[in-house]
């Protein structure tokens, strides 16, 4: 389904004047605001096919009707978000969830929607049909050759598989680690964990990226091979230039300073992705901003700040993603949630009076720091986001637009009801 723009302008038409009101009212406090506009405009989040569907837990999973059963109506979904937001014009494969069965075609499917492909992810956390070695003890830490070989194997060929696309990364995320006291060698694991990633970095094409992806715990309990961003960072380095840390906000210990993580990496230049979420209690992959926007905020403060600092481009030089799982919600209305969110913090994030904070900072007035970027936070910018939208052809409120136009309907309409699997 490829949504009709008209619909979208009669619709914006409809809410113009109250629009206008609003931006108007907060335009006027904002010195520089044309050029938050079009760094906004500019900003796009890729959705990863995984989202798509209905997610789940390991005590079930209630899939909604009118679900994309195949990579073609996902790429038709994501282009229904970008559409409506103009900021999700990206979207990131799973393989072998998402292989393309004709690169082509569904390259061209994805260019009508305005759409391109951001980095490619590969899969050595569970076991495929067919598959010869079993992941059940790791993949790349593997203590036999034939394992890690399979699962380097695989990497590289979802490498081949982004080539075809267009894609320009690869994230790896590994589930090796460990269960118990005394079942790894840790150095072992950790040698042979380089090792493999050596021999996928050296299938990178010479324009690509490698993002290492850390997560503390689970599935494994006691350690994991890239168990946070020091052993991340640890492995990127070694590697070599092209090879970054991606960094997953559901992937920390509980608490941790993530905005100072994000900092320190973009220092080392070796931040190179990022995935969106939120959560209560681990990896919630729940909406983002849904239940910590002041951490989102402080986040997204300090990539502005280091970006600038080292003449980075917003909009390209990172890997933008959204990496959540919708168990209760529409997938679709949840990522319209989740875009709306990171614009958000990222227009609160341009705002922030860096000139002020610097001298707060150095004159140690700690009360002045926080006011500046409390200010910064308590001010409304939902309609400096609407009005980049507006400028776009997208929809003033996608997320009231999708429910009124009754886009869901037409979609249980056009797919039945299907249970395909999803989600991590
Ligand atoms: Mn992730």
């Amino acid at each position: 389904m490829l949504l009709d723009k008209q619909l979208i302008a009669d619709s914006n038409a409809a809410a113009i004047t109250e629009h206008q009101r609003k931006f108007n009212f907060t335009a006027a406090g904002i010195d520089n605001v044309e050029a938050i506009i079009k760094k906004l405009m500019n900003f796009q989040v890729a959705i990863p096919s995984w989202a798509l569907g209905t997610g789940g837990t390991r005590f079930g999973r209630f899939p909604g009707a009118g679900e994309p059963g195949s990579l073609e109506e996902k790429i038709e979904d994501v282009g229904l978000l970008h559409a409506l937001n103009n900021s999700s014009g990206a979207i990131s494969l799973h393989i072998p969830w998402d292989i393309p069965t004709d690169a082509n075609a569904i390259k061209a499917l994805a260019a009508q929607h305005g759409l391109l492909f951001d980095a490619v992810n590969s899969n050595t956390f569970q076991n495929q049909p067919n598959q010869k070695e079993s992941y059940k003890f790791g993949s790349l830490q593997h203590v036999d050759k034939a394992v890690r070989k399979q699962a380097i194997d695989h990497n590289i060929e979802v490498i081949k598989h982004g080539v075809a696309l267009g894609s320009k990364s690869l994230t790896v995320w590994l589930a090796d680690g460990s269960c118990f006291p005394g079942q790894l060698n840790f150095r072992r694991a950790f040698e042979n964990t380089l090792e493999g990633l050596h021999e996928i970095y050296a299938a990178l094409p010479e324009d690509w990226k490698v993002f290492v992806e850390y997560k503390a715990y689970e599935p494994n309990f006691y350690s994991m091979a890239v168990g946070d961003w020091g052993q991340s960072l640890l492995y990127a380095n070694k590697l070599g230039k092209q090879a970054y840390t991606l960094v997953d906000l559901g992937h920390h210990l509980p608490n941790a300073n993530i905005e100072q993580i994000v900092s320190l990496l973009l220092m080392e230049g070796k931040l190179g992705g990022f995935h969106f979420n939120d959560s209560k209690y681990g990896d919630d992959d729940l909406t983002v901003g849904s239940m910590k926007p002041y951490q989102l905020f402080l986040i997204f403060n300090e990539l502005v700040e280091g970006m600038d600092a080292k003449g980075m481009d917003h909009a390209t030089d990172l890997g933008w993603m959204i990496d959540a799982s919708h168990n209760v919600k529409d997938p679709l209305e949840d990522l319209l949630q989740s875009v709306e969110a990171i614009m958000i913090a990222y227009t609160h994030a341009l705002l922030v009076d860096r000139k002020k904070l610097n001298e707060a900072q150095l004159n140690n007035d700690v009360v002045a720091a926080q006011e500046v970027l409390q200010n910064t936070f308590r001010t409304d910018v939902r309609s400096i986001v609407a009005e980049a939208r507006l400028r776009a052809g997208a929809a003033l409120d996608p997320l009231s637009f999708f429910r009124s136009g009754k886009i869901r309907a037409q979609l249980i309409k056009d797919r039945g009801i299907n249970t395909i699997a999803t989600g991590l």
